[in-house]
């Protein structure tokens, strides 16, 4: 068993992991890169051992210095965070045959879910509903046309190897299909050194909602019900919350019990989330399994009054995890906003740069998960997320009208964030209504498109990339276009 927990992140989940830490007894060891000397998590954590340059290369996402660090310190278990390293199987079965706990899932469940195709087939396997699409890959041009054939257009070409919208093809014909087979193999090859595809019919208008999911090691498996992270832009989550407007407690039961048919096939332990499309009939169909803790776990625990990271560790520590799943029911609206450095009128543009002051907003129901303060500056590595801001209420109506105010009193000054945006956001009556779904971003706040340039490009988000991930490097996705609007348009 372990004592000390080396933490292989950094921002806000690093030092929401040491207070989890901190709450079990167990001491905690930061790692960082030198463009993070003045960081939070450097400061709060019992120890720290500076493990290479700024690039995440050469620190963050590095094996062996993180190996190292845990072993000179005498640590008996990493947490990975989200991003950087909390995905990669190797990583964990280093760690493994390091005698070094990985706060995690197994490397299979890691590795079975990180290849998007045999993860769907995982699923179908277990009975969770799946979209209409191939059974696995699809190996030729020829295969991708029966089945589309099948399903019926527009159907929608997936990168096994993506994930978070990553090489992603929408073909509304044959003769698209037959193109948009071979461009996106090529660019799944170059981005991800697998060229391997999946075929899918496309949900219209689908709402984004995912469940969240605690296992332990001695077979005790719940779900924490839903949230709702439809708000997204280029395929970055804005705005989540919980419950989701569209939920029902029938539908809620439903979708718990066909995630956790889907975790219990695999012998998944810890904390994970699988992500559904719910239509506009309310039919959900499985689209990915996240094998780690999640950017917007907070919202599930404001609303549950759970502790997600210490229940997590738990299972680490092979503890059994009492809940009764009747039980574990919503107490709380929740919505969580992420705060970005960045500047809204350039395209997003992070900004990163000093915070000459800063004001948060605070009262009952607030909770702000940051790692930055006045005098902070802000390094250009790592992504722009700079803190979340999260409330509750007893009813949603009362969180939006908690968190507009929250957001007036949010001050950051010295460099440009989105909090201006989420203003606009909660102050649209489509958002209020709750009648949104994941094209809501783009038809009310997306300028309009006259760039013809633009309009060439049928893949969604960017290419190129080393992994999906929350908290990884900047990203500087290249389109858009909601599916709805690709669908309307195949003209390249
Ligand atoms: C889809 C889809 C519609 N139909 N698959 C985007 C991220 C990646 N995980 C899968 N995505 C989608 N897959 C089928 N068959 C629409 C999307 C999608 C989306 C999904 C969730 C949240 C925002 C989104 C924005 C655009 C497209």
């Amino acid at each position: 068993m372990f004592n000390k927990v080396l933490i292989a992140n950094r921002g806000e989940i690093a030092l929401r992991v040491i207070r989890a830490c901190r709450e079990l007894g167990l001491k905690t060891v930061a790692v960082y890169s030198e463009a993070d000397r003045d960081a939070l998590h450097v400061r709060f954590a019992d120890e720290d051992v500076c493990i290479g340059k700024a690039p995440a290369n050469e620190s963050y996402l590095d094996f062996k210095r993180i190996i190292a660090a845990a072993e000179v310190t005498n640590a008996g278990a990493i947490h990975p965070g989200y991003g950087f390293l909390a995905e990669n199987a190797d990583f964990a079965e280093v760690c493994e045959s390091c005698d070094l706990t990985f706060i995690g899932p197994t490397p299979d469940s890691i590795r079975r879910m990180g290849d998007k195709a045999v993860a769907k087939e995982t699923m179908r396997a277990a009975g969770v509903p799946c979209i209409p699409g191939s059974e696995g890959v699809v190996r030729t041009f020829d295969d991708a046309a029966e089945v589309a054939e099948q399903v019926g257009y527009p159907v929608i070409l997936k990168a096994v190897a993506g994930g978070g919208g990553k090489g992603m093809r929408i073909c509304r014909d044959k003769a698209e299909l037959e193109r948009g087979f071979h461009i996106a193999s090529t660019e799944a090859g170059n981005a991800f050194s697998n060229p391997d595809l999946y075929l899918e019919k496309v949900i219209v208008n689908p709402h984004h909602v995912e469940i969240q999911l605690l296992c332990d090691t001695h077979g005790n498996r719940y779900h924490f019900g839903e949230r709702d992270c439809s708000i997204q832009r280029r395929h970055q989550k804005l705005i989540e919350e919980t419950p989701s407007p569209l939920m029902t407690p029938d539908l809620r039961q439903r979708m718990g019990e066909a995630a956790i048919r889907g975790a219990a096939n695999v012998n998944y332990r810890g904390v994970g989330t699988i992500e559904f499309l719910v239509d506009t009939d309310l039919n959900f169909y499985f689209m990915e399994m996240n094998t780690r803790i999640q950017v917007e776990h907070p919202i599930t625990e404001e609303a549950y009054e759970v502790d997600l990271i210490k229940d997590q560790i738990k299972v680490a520590m092979g503890e059994k995890i009492y809940y009764e799943q009747d039980k574990i029911v919503p107490r709380w609206a929740a919505i969580e906003c992420r705060i970005n450095a960045e500047d809204v009128a350039k395209d997003f543009r992070p900004t990163p740069g000093t915070i000459t002051a800063i004001h948060t907003p605070g009262g009952p129901g607030v909770r702000i998960d940051k790692a930055v303060y006045a005098g902070y500056t802000i390094p250009p590595y790592y992504d722009s997320m700079i803190a979340k801001l999260i409330v509750r209420a007893r009813t949603r109506a009362d969180a939006i009208v908690k968190m507009r105010h929250c957001l007036d009193e949010f001050v950051i000054e010295g460099i440009p964030t989105t909090i201006g945006f989420h203003k606009k956001v909660f102050d649209h009556p489509d958002f209020a209504s709750g009648n949104y779904d994941t094209g809501f971003l783009e038809r009310n706040f997306q300028k309009p498109k006259g760039d013809p340039a633009e309009k060439k490009s049928v893949t969604l988000g960017r290419n190129g990339e080393p992994k999906p991930g929350e908290g990884d490097a900047v990203t500087t996705p290249t389109t858009t276009e909601t599916v709805t609007e690709m669908a309307d348009k195949q003209d390249q």
